[in-house]
């Protein structure tokens, strides 16, 4: 007997209708950014020959070099998300404000944030990349603004990511739990492979970027002298180090198998809390993460219960298996 086969569709028709867990237009808004993000792995599949590798010869609002997918990606999500009458506005990496959805197309009541290409410096290397997206809902009142965009990151409604790497892969939450869907690529649709995922509570994988071990804190080079300790050392077990450098490419290797993913503050930049953004890549991460058990702090609080002040505004990010991140917490808190 072959097994039947579910849909993103057909998925988010039953959160709908059974569940009662999403309103219709929530449902819709979804499936809008599935369809983007399959666009783009389109574009991102076809590399040289789509002539979208390379940079773009501009900066994005924090002087960071754009490259021409971080922008087609960029357009693709605008382009799709602005008529269908589900959204008041959008927020990305690539842009500088708030894009208002213009008066000629029905306004909803939904507010979109994304990173449009999360991983932009694997892009040419053929290496995963993503697209990381947040969903929250527009507080009562007149014409959206900016103001409306910085709410914590526990009012989301809808947050996920996709892959682009072997396989294109979403995966969503919703406030029920972890979804994960693959893009079969000749039916054109993203079907479900695993629902409510878990992360592992201990783990012996961690990821952080180890060139800048000069630069830690002092709580995260504990952390991690302990894990590189191994067996003889206070934690008495052997680690394993990944770094992909593409969060979304690290955190579906966490969800998938456990782990603790870390770009902490470090002293080369002392005023910045972090290099990841709070609204577009440690919010969305961080609600998955939770939704599958695990935990995400800055160090000292919950990245879910920050309240931003700025659209771009970046944080400290430590997530993934519970115990591990709950002891690098506890190690800056000075209560370990
Ligand atoms: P991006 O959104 O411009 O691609 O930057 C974010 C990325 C993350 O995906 C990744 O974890 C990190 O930057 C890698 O940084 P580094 O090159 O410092 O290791
Ligand atoms: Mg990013």
């Amino acid at each position: 007997m072959t097994q039947k086969r579910i849909s993103l569709t057909q998925y988010l028709v039953e959160q709908q209708r059974v569940d009662g867990l999403i309103p219709g237009q929530l449902r819709l808004l979804l499936e809008v950014v599935a369809r983007a993000c399959k666009r783009i792995s389109h574009a991102v599949n076809k590399g040289a020959l789509g002539d979208v590798l390379g940079t773009a010869g501009s900066e994005n609002v924090q002087g960071e070099v754009q490259k021409k997918l971080d922008i087609i990606a960029n357009e693709v999500l605008i382009e799709a998300n602005e008529w269908g009458g589900h959204l008041a506005a959008m927020a990305s990496e690539e842009m500088d404000g708030i894009y208002q959805v213009p008066n000629r197309y029905p306004q909803g009541e939904y507010l979109l944030m994304f990173d449009p290409l999360d991983g932009s410096s694997n892009i040419d290397v053929n290496v995963s990349i993503g697209t990381i997206f947040s969903v929250m809902r527009k507080p009562e009142g007149a014409a959206v603004s900016e103001q409306d965009f910085l709410q914590p990151g526990h009012r989301q409604v809808a947050a996920g990511y996709c892959v682009y790497g072997p396989q294109t892969t979403l995966v969503l939450t919703v406030g029920d739990g972890v979804a994960m869907f693959t893009l079969d690529r000749e039916m054109g649709s993203f079907v479900l492979v695993e629902e409510h995922m878990t992360i592992p509570a201990d783990t012996r994988e961690f990821a952080i970027n180890m060139s800048n071990m000069r630069h830690w804190d002092t709580p995260v080079r504990r952390y991690i002298d302990e894990c590189l300790a191994g067996k003889e050392g206070p934690r008495g077990k052997d680690f394993n180090m990944r770094w992909i450098a593409s969060m979304v490419a690290d955190v579906h290797r966490i969800l998938t198998r456990g782990g603790i993913f870390m770009y902490p503050w470090d002293k080369r930049e002392p005023n910045k809390p972090g290099k990841l953004r709070l609204m577009y890549e440690a919010n969305p991460m961080a609600w998955l993460v939770e939704q599958a058990g695990g935990a995400a702090t800055n160090g000292y609080e919950r990245i879910l219960d920050l309240q931003p002040t700025q659209l771009h505004e970046r944080v400290s990010v430590i997530l993934g298996s519970k115990n591990e991140v709950d002891r690098v917490t506890q190690y800056h808190q000075g209560k370990e």
